[in-house]
């Protein structure tokens, strides 16, 4: 097991984020904290989904021939489907698939749901678990086989430019939500041979995870009309005639997650962006014999006063060691911890640990700008936090210009490698086979490069990495 990965399977027991002992491989059970963390992620994307998208929930299972109707769909996913085939003691006479992801469950229905061009752009989202039956190593919130997460949005355009611009307009739903979340990402076109099973072209996100390798973190998908033809999706113009519409999809999982988890987190454990920590800030009493109670009834004061502000605010006045408490709040990655003792509160002071620094400060108490000075704490901690991932991310990002270099540092210092390429499928099998790595995909044009394998006149710069 990598350093990483050891870490990151201690920290999700140790911080009760999910516990992986659950009896079937790929599946487990969220525990309370780890299910805070992912109510207020989802509830951050909600938000942004909810402008312009509308919420609807399918069933979970498939009938084996809707499944079956779109082939290059269902080749994609015919090793990873689950099935249903009895019902108590009696063998169903259709089977019934365990959703991989609810393209056939949704898309007979939107056959009957549009109607005419008045009724488009149509954009829903669902939030659901998706099963698959995962052959690569499984890992917890990485690659499991259920996906108790999956958010999927779909949506129905009445011409190809409308399908595009939704894809862009995905885009930017994510980086916001990715944004918000301080993880940084690459977002590139997937090599055909890699794109979604049915889709035209497939653009994703990746991120890096501490020990060098890509996570992919959510891809957008452009369905052109293959979907439209198969399912007989079709809508009547303002002419009078009945054209097959045109579909994007795209989503998240559980990943989403394990970055926040992997990227932010430090030798001391977790550390959570405000945004989605399931306490922003925690209050230690500091505790003699002497006026033990007039600190706590002040801190009890202090707490009520954070959380009717609407931050989400813990006072810890267990009977612990105030370092046995320090250890776990800092392990549980909760962004500002507050310590206040009897001296504190005669001298109008307090002592904060902003946990993205570790750094200890005394500042004043002023009672008329504490939200604001506790807010604004919060907002530099959050930025920093993106900040310092984002930087580790760029600088590893380094540019080869030969298969030789490629290689060298992929086995060096891992990360991501930045190279010129022909586009030509052939030529990108031979590289991926030379360094023993994954094209992510491409990114911007090239304008005067030589692909980095045949020399010929490169069309974009793209990029190869192990991933996950
Ligand atoms: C679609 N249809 O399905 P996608 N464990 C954790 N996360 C996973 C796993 C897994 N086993 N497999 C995929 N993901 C389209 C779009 C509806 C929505 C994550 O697309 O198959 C990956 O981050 O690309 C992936 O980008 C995302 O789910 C969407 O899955």
């Amino acid at each position: 097991m990598s350093e990483f990965s050891e870490w990151f399977h201690n920290i999700l027991e140790e911080a009760e984020i999910i516990d992986t002992r659950y009896p079937i491989k790929g599946m487990h059970v969220w525990q309370p904290q780890g299910f805070k963390i992912r109510k207020h992620a989802l509830q951050l994307l909600r938000e942004i989904l909810d402008e312009d998208h509308e919420e609807v929930l399918f069933p979970l299972l498939i009938p084996e021939d809707e499944l079956a109707k779109e082939a290059i769909h269902v080749k994609g996913f015919e090793e990873e489907v689950y099935w249903v085939t009895h019902g108590g003691l009696t063998p169903l006479n259709k089977k019934l698939a365990l959703r991989p992801t609810s393209e056939t469950a949704m898309y007979p229905m939107f056959a009957l749901w549009v109607r005419s061009h008045s009724d488009l752009p149509m954009r829903f989202y669902q939030v659901v678990n998706t099963f698959r039956y995962e052959t690569k190593h499984t890992r917890p919130l990485i690659r499991v086989r259920e996906i108790t997460t999956f958010k999927e949005a779909h949506t129905i355009h009445a011409n190809s430019e409308e399908a595009e611009k939704q894809v862009e307009r995905a885009i930017e739903i994510y980086s916001n939500f990715f944004d918000q979340l301080g993880i940084p990402y690459m977002v590139t076109r997937r090599p055909d041979w890699d794109k979604f099973p049915g889709a035209d072209y497939t653009m994703a996100f990746d991120t890096l995870m501490p020990d060098g390798k890509t996570l992919q973190i959510g891809t957008v998908h452009n369905l052109g009309q293959t979907f439209a033809r198969t399912f007989d999706i079709t809508f009547e113009t303002s002419e009078g005639e009945h054209e097959y519409v045109y579909q994007t999809c795209y989503g998240l999982s559980d990943r989403v997650i394990a970055s926040l988890i992997g990227i932010h987190g430090d030798p001391s454990g977790l550390s959570l962006p405000p945004s989605v920590a399931p306490y922003q800030v925690v209050i230690v009493p500091v505790l003699f014999k002497k006026g033990a109670q007039d600190v706590l009834d002040f801190c009890q004061e202090l707490k009520d006063k954070i959380q009717k502000a609407g931050l989400r605010v813990h006072l810890d006045d267990r009977d612990l060691r105030a370092g046995k408490k320090y250890y776990e709040w800092e392990m549980r990655g909760v962004p500002l911890r507050l310590e206040i003792g009897p001296r504190d509160i005669e001298n109008e002071k307090m002592v904060i640990l902003r946990r993205d620094t570790l750094n200890k400060e005394t500042i004043d108490y002023q009672e008329e700008t504490l939200i604001n000075d506790l807010n604004n704490i919060l907002n530099e901690i959050k930025e920093n936090l993106k900040n310092k991932a984002w930087n580790k991310f760029q600088d590893n990002i380094r540019p080869a210009e030969s298969l030789e270099e490629a290689g060298n540092i992929l086995k060096d210092k891992k990360g991501i490698i930045s190279f010129q390429w022909c586009g030509d499928e052939s030529c990108g099998k031979a590289i991926e086979e030379y360094v023993k790595v994954d094209i992510l995909g491409v990114g911007e044009e090239s304008l005067d490069g030589k692909c980095i394998n045949c020399g010929a006149p490169a069309k974009n710069l793209a990029f190869l990495a192990k991933t996950y």
